[in-house]
């Protein structure tokens, strides 16, 4: 891949020695997991630019001599253009002030083809992206070797494995040339996409992880993406700070749920004399997040609807991101019973940013009696559906009634069952590589248009 116009040049094996003129003294920021083009909504979609606009605009009136970004800049190898526009816009400031920015492939933006929007941003010389591994054989076997970027000013030299898919990155940590890397002398920053098992948050806990033992030796400073939390670690046995900003919006309900109570933002780490003299998280203001619990166990789906009237009223949503999470097993009734839609017309009336409604801790008794009864998920699977079925009839609000009736000829009893396991069968789809949610969504739709136009014409 062309290098573009940034300021560094690429080391080759063994000439250490002739370093550019080091700073005694220098500042370099460190983001990850923006994942610019997540989120369905479009106010969240662009708050997220927003957050790393707000990001950009304060590395350069901070002066920082670089910006390293760990990973998942983007939430999709090929997101929408616009958002691509938007990012390119924003790297192009940073570049007129002759700021570099390195780059690292995250688990959400890798591309083993270089056929990445990464890809495309660096041909355009808008950053450099920390080159994959060499493979080299030497005394114990088959090594992977990253090669080491220099930033040219302060002469910090940047080195790292990007996020890829699981199984394969892991074979690069096993086999990384610890003593080549910890070998080079100078001030190192070693920059990653995974996530470290000593410094991960309690719950973070369930992600894969590895051993900080992975990570190789010598360098000054860990720069990390992928843990969707803040961390700072110390760490001993000759690794230096092991850090990660976490997100800004992140790119799932759990990111935003967490950033209600929890600054956003990155760090800002000066060195002095070759060590880490400071490390400063920044703060990136985001909308407000307005978080509603409510525990439907035992209520009925009337008596949740209460309780959400009761949970909302009095509160401002203007401008915010309004989180509503409904859990536990109904007394009676369905999941689909409780007003969802009224809740969210209510808080798009008040003026909310968006409103986000989670419902998948939510059942109705019937599905906890078909859990019970035990069997294959094949089994449970089908008892749920049928159950569901039998005592299923379409909407009696439906603004003509016969075809309600003649809706219920496919919906219903066991007919209605056979219907619901075409539409899953159809849907249980997998995105291809590379391929987008813009993309992905309108295939899926369209798999259960076909089910469902097919029930007519069959
Ligand atoms: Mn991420």
């Amino acid at each position: 891949m062309a290098s573009g116009g940034a300021r560094f040049y690429c080391m080759g094996t063994g000439d250490v020695t002739a370093d550019a003129e080091r700073r005694a003294t220098f500042r370099f920021a460190h983001l990850a997991d923006l994942h610019i083009g997540a989120w369905r909504e479009r106010p969240l979609a662009e708050a997220a630019v927003q957050a790393f606009h707000d990001a950009i605009e304060r590395c350069i009136a901070e002066q920082v001599d670089f910006i390293v970004l760990a990973g998942d800049l983007f939430d999709s190898p090929l997101p929408g253009m616009d958002f691509v526009c938007a990012t390119a816009e924003l790297l192009c400031r940073v570049r007129e002030s002759g700021i570099p920015i390195y780059v690292t492939y995250g688990s959400h933006d890798y591309s083993p083809t270089s056929s990445s929007v990464i890809d495309v941003l660096e041909a355009a010389g808008l950053f450099s992206r920390l080159p994959a591994p060499e493979t080299v054989k030497t005394g114990d076997g088959t090594l992977f070797r990253p090669r080491f970027l220099v930033d040219a000013a302060t002469g910090a030299k940047l080195a790292g494995l990007p996020g890829r898919q699981r199984s394969l990155e892991r074979e690069w940590y096993e086999r990384l040339d610890h003593a080549y890397l910890g070998g080079e002398p100078g001030f190192k920053v070693f920059v990653f996409h995974s996530a470290v098992t000593e410094v991960l948050p309690e719950h973070e806990r369930f992600a894969e992880s590895m051993p900080l033992a992975r990570l190789p030796p010598g360098f000054d400073y860990y720069a990390g993406g992928h843990v969707h939390s803040r961390v700072e670690a110390r760490s001993d046995g000759g690794r230096g700070i092991v850090a990660y900003p976490g997100p800004l919006l992140g790119y799932q309900y759990g990111d935003l749920e967490r950033a209600a109570g929890t600054p956003r933002g990155f760090f800002i780490v000066t060195v002095d004399s070759g060590e880490v003299a400071g490390l400063e998280f920044v703060d990136v203001p985001l909308p407000p997040i307005v978080v509603h619990s409510v525990d439907a166990g035992g209520l009925t789906p009337g008596e949740v609807n209460a309780s959400l009237d009761r949970e909302m009223e009095g509160r401002d949503h203007k401008g915010a991101i309004v989180l509503v999470r409904v859990s536990g097993t109904l007394a009676s009734g369905e999941p689909h019973d409780v007003s969802f839609g009224a809740v969210r017309a209510a808080l798009e009336g008040q003026g909310a940013l968006c409103a986000r409604l989670s419902r998948s801790g939510l059942s109705g008794p019937r599905e906890r009696r078909a859990a019970i009864g035990g069997g294959s998920k094949e089994e449970i699977e089908e008892r749920v559906l049928a159950e569901y079925c039998a005592g299923f009839h379409p909407e009696p609000s439906l603004d003509d009634p016969s075809l309600a009736a003649e809706l219920g000829i496919f919906l219903e009893g066991e007919a209605g069952a056979r219907t619901a396991r075409r539409l899953l069968d159809a849907v249980a789809v997998e995105p291809v590589e590379h391929e987008s949610l813009r993309a992905f969504a309108p295939r899926v739709r369209e798999r259960a248009r076909e089910v469902l136009t097919g029930l007519w014409e069959g």
